[in-house]
């Protein structure tokens, strides 16, 4: 992003033509970043609560009064009940290194505090795909042009990745096919070549019904997997359990379309698979990513260029690691995990021990982005619990603070920050001044540092500091002055344009592991199997609550973020819920009505479309507006639940069972 600054103020951001991913285009959610810097709702100065938890009643205050009053919050709690009684919660507000959780980390382990188990968007899926390739594997996005099939599998790039997808769509000028796996049809699946809508978190029978197919058509690549994989045989016996029909009747597929694209995507290659998020939040997703992962293999797709198996990229998110730097060794002693999908039980189990007495609140908006939100705010409401939010907006975990401390933005503070997708690092300096009162969350952690009597010389390391340090271990040749000159400086991970066409994967023999040796140690099947959904495939759970519910996430929002914007929220005003129209005869509802959608775990209310957009079974209920959109403060966070993946321990925001009837 390139800022161009007059007299200290920034008039205007416009893309970095000269990146090779972005190439000069800012999405809908930042093109009018400015906005969201000089918006009048910024939080410029600290606030005190001034009225009940939760009201959002604040009174201004001096940073001076601010921090005494956080540092007596969290040593009560440490007197109370010792340090882990302090819960860190930080997620991806900014995914930037040195703002995500550096001094913060450091801060929290200083004084023994809870440590948070950061699983809510995609370990599940990397979990799986590792099961099969050692790491999660990836396909250089600026190959994907050579692709001749692309099977996009629970992904939504055309509004979650806009940067790659123009490169789906150059491989798509020259002549691929898109085939697209989605329950919902996604702005993606709406301009894709085809479009597979199995029901929720069944793609691992999906998967293995393309694999009985490729076999049952002779079209595996056996030499290739005899070179290059663990389990060939294994595998080939496995399918025999899984005849096609049998898959087709378990994810809702027609047969025929199973048949077609399994053998497309063997024949016509060079063939890319890129997974998504979308797919991998159900109980069973680790092993379904882990199966959908071997359909490349089988067809020997890593053998061209451009084909392959593809998630998020976390070889070369890897090159550049915080977590040397984040010193767990201050930790007094060893502390407990709690995890971030399980923040509701946690603030509201009156058993556990120690309780969360304090919570410290950054890059993240629990109160929205957590499942079991009638839990979440439960548990935020508590007068016993003290609550510090460092924000760039009154959010509405904001609003539940005791203390709330004003944050930049990306415009106005250092940081390196790795991608979701392609393989470039960017340095992104301050074009301004903090706004206001507003500090990095940096500078804010080493203030509650000295207040709390913390003084190891790692508090006081700054910012550029901090960037010479991470850039001192890289790997993959990232480089201070090539990040100073250009802005940016993709990793070097040594692979041609073929990187496993031998084989060479990150597992212990370097081959792709069809069967994983640690599944079986770990007591798990090690083959590809199906492992269902745990609220989906609960038939006794589907007479009371027959939809599906999936929440995906809409195209001008970032998760909550952005949702408080003039433009943004004008062109997504408000929440709505889309259902089949057979399922919305038999419910009464007709398109603009208001329906409840319940489950055991709560209710909301939404205006509905009417639109074979949703699968016949499947409830969609996109997320990220804020509590002042709905009817009644509560949206569709209420009815998902705090079950974690089989593996992973990660959440299942899109296997929940609800009803939905006239409002
Ligand atoms: N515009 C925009 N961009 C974003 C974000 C945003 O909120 N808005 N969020 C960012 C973040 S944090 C992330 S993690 C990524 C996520 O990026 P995506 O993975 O694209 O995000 P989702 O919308 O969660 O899921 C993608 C699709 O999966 C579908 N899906 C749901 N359940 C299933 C299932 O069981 N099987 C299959 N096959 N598909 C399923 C959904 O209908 C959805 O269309 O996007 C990032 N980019
Ligand atoms: N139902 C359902 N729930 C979901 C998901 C889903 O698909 N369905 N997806 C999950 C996923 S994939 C993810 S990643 C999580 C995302 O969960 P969060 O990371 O909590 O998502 P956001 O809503 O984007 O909230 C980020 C907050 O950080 C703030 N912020 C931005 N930059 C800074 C900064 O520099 N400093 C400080 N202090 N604050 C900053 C923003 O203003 C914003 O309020 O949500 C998860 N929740
Ligand atoms: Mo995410």
């Amino acid at each position: 992003m390139l800022v161009t600054v007059e007299d200290g103020r920034a008039t205007e951001v416009a893309g970095n033509p000269d990146q090779p991913v972005t190439a000069g285009f800012l999405c809908g959610k930042v093109s009018n970043y400015l906005d969201r810097v000089y918006s009048d709702q910024r939080l410029l100065h600290p606030l005190i609560r001034a009225g009940g938890k939760g009201e959002g009643r604040f009174r201004r205050a001096s940073w001076d009064e601010a921090l005494d009053r956080v540092a007596e919050g969290l040593h009560a709690a440490i007197e109370a009940h010792g340090g882990q009684s302090i819960l860190p919660y930080s997620y991806a507000g900014t995914q930037g290194l040195i703002q995500r959780d550096l001094m913060s980390a450091r801060v929290m382990n200083a004084l023994g505090a809870t440590d948070l188990e950061r699983t809510i968007c995609a370990t599940a899926g990397i979990t799986g795909v590792s099961a099969t390739h050692g790491i999660s594997p990836e396909v250089d996005p600026e190959r994907w042009p050579k692709a001749r099939t692309i099977l996009v599998w629970g992904w939504n790039p055309m509004s979650t990745a806009p940067h790659l997808w123009r490169l789906l769509l150059e491989a798509r000028r020259n002549g691929a096919r898109l085939v697209v796996v989605d329950p919902f049809r996604s702005r993606t699946a709406r301009v894709a070549d085809e479009h597979l809508s199995p029901l929720p978190g069944t793609d691992g029978a999906l998967a293995l019904g393309m694999m009985r197919a490729v076999v049952d058509a002779g079209l595996q690549d056996e030499e290739w997997c005899r070179a290059h994989t663990t389990g060939y045989d294994e595998l080939l016996a496995r399918l025999e359990d899984y005849p096609v029909e049998h898959c087709a009747s378990l994810c809702g597929v027609e047969r025929e379309a199973i048949v077609r694209v399994a053998c497309d995507f063997a024949r016509d290659s060079p063939s890319l698979l890129r997974l998504g998020l979308g797919g991998q939040r159900h109980r069973g997703a680790p092993i379904a990513y882990r199966t959908i992962a071997c359909l490349p293999a089988l067809v020997g797709a890593w053998r061209h260029e451009g084909g392959g198996c593809s998630y998020i990229p976390t070889a070369t998110a890897a090159a550049v690691s915080d977590v040397p730097l984040q010193r767990s060794d201050l930790r007094p002693s060893e502390v407990r995990r709690i995890n971030m999908a399980q923040l509701g039980e946690v603030l509201t189990d009156e058993g556990l021990d120690p309780p969360v007495a304090a919570l410290v609140c950054w890059n993240s908006n629990p109160a929205q982005i957590a499942p079991d939100q009638t839990r979440v705010l439960e548990g935020l409401r508590r007068d016993d619990l003290f609550t510090v939010v460092l924000e760039q907006f009154i959010t509405d975990t904001a609003a539940h603070a005791d203390v709330v401390l004003p944050a930049t933005t990306q415009l106005e503070h250092l940081d390196l920050i790795f991608s979701w997708g392609h393989h470039y690092y960017t340095l992104s300096r301050p074009a301004i001044e903090p706004l206001g009162e507003a500090k990095p969350n940096t500078e804010t952690f080493r203030l509650i540092a000295s207040r709390m009597g913390l003084d190891d010389p790692c508090f006081s390391e700054s910012d550029s500091q901090l960037l010479e340090a991470l850039l001192e271990g890289a790997s993959g040749s990232i480089e201070l002055d090539e990040l100073l000159t250009t802005g940016f400086a993709k990793v070097d991970l040594g692979q041609g344009p073929t990187p496993h066409a031998e084989g060479g994967f990150s597992t212990a023999d370097g081959r792709l592991a069809l069967e994983t040796r640690w599944l079986h140690d770990a007591g798990v099947d090690p083959l590809p199997h199906y492992d269902p959904p745990a609220e989906v495939a609960d038939e006794a759970l589907a007479v009371r609550y027959p939809l599906a519910m999936i929440t995906p996430k809409t195209h001008l929002f970032l998760n909550s973020t952005f949702a408080n914007q003039r433009r943004q929220h004008g062109a997504q005003p408000e929440p709505f819920v889309v259902i089949h129209p057979v399922d919305a005869a038999a419910r009464g509802l007709a398109e603009g009505d208001r329906a409840r959608v319940f489950n055991d775990r709560g209710s909301f209310v939404c205006p509905v479309r009417v639109s074979d957009d949703a699968r016949p079974g499947v409830l969609v209920a996109p997320m990220g507006w804020w509590s002042g959109d709905y009817e009644g403060g509560v949206g569709g966070q209420v009815t998902t639940s705090q079950r974690l993946t089989s593996l992973g321990n990660a959440p299942t925001f899109n296997d929940n069972r609800v009803e939905a009837e006239r409002a």
